[in-house]
């Protein structure tokens, strides 16, 4: 199932992502996501009702990129103004357009700033650290101020479920542990950038609270 996952790939995704003129190819956005939920995966089926979710809002975008208007599915930059001229974004309540690529976006957008924490927590990390602290960390951090009590008590108990460090290291297959570290250490302005990029274009178009 996740035989081929590696850090490396992901690495890759993130840096595919951004054209010269830094707008954001939703193509290698999901492929990183996909990634990522195959390494998740690989974790264990306590993880499973994290990566339906994923998948399917994975899923919702790939469905605009391959569908008649593809085209402006290219970026989010493309995305975002389409869905606007167009009013197919439901701005304060779910109304006729619950799932448009803005608002899908946004759930994956928020939880990659989850993952930005939750990496740069393991990159300087020691051995005694323990992962579920970590990740529970960056989640408190992150997305648990977006998801209600009964998710937050759901990602609580999942947490408790990851393995420990050594073999967490062990699994994002990407060599010694030092390897992982300088991998990590690679891999995280390129997410911060996606990342930074997305916020301030959300920002600026008011779509950071999108329902
Ligand atoms: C190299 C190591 C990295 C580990 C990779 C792990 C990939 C994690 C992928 C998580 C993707 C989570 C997407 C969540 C999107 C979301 O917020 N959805 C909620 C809102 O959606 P809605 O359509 O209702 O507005 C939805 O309610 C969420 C349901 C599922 C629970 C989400 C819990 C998220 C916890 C994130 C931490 C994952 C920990 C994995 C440990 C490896």
């Amino acid at each position: 199932m996740a035989d081929s996952f590696s850090l490396r790939n992901v690495l890759e995704n993130f840096k595919s992502c951004l054209s010269d003129n830094k707008e954001v190819y939703i193509k290698y956005y999901i492929s990183g996501w996909r990634e990522l939920v195959s390494f998740m995966n690989s974790l264990g089926s306590v993880f499973s009702f994290i990566s339906k979710d994923a998948v399917s809002k994975i899923q919702i975008l790939e469905n605009f990129l391959m569908g008649e208007n593809g085209t402006h599915y290219l970026t989010v930059q493309s995305m975002v103004k389409y869905e606007l001229d167009n009013e197919l974004v439901d701005l304060t309540k779910r109304g006729s357009h619950p799932e448009s690529g803005c608002r899908t976006l946004l759930r994956l957008h928020r939880a990659l700033r989850w993952l930005q924490l939750f990496l740069e927590s393991l990159r300087t990390s020691t051995e005694d650290s323990k992962t579920s602290v970590m990740c529970s960390e960056a989640y408190n951090a992150s997305l648990a101020q977006h998801h209600s009590w009964i998710i937050r008590k759901a990602a609580g108990l999942a947490f408790c479920a990851l393995p420990g460090r050594d073999a967490f290291f062990e699994v994002m297959n990407a060599g010694s542990h030092q390897e992982v570290i300088t991998l990590l250490g690679e891999a995280l302005p390129l997410i911060s950038e996606v990342y930074q990029i997305t916020e301030d274009l959300y920002a600026k178009n008011k779509l950071l609270d999108l329902p």
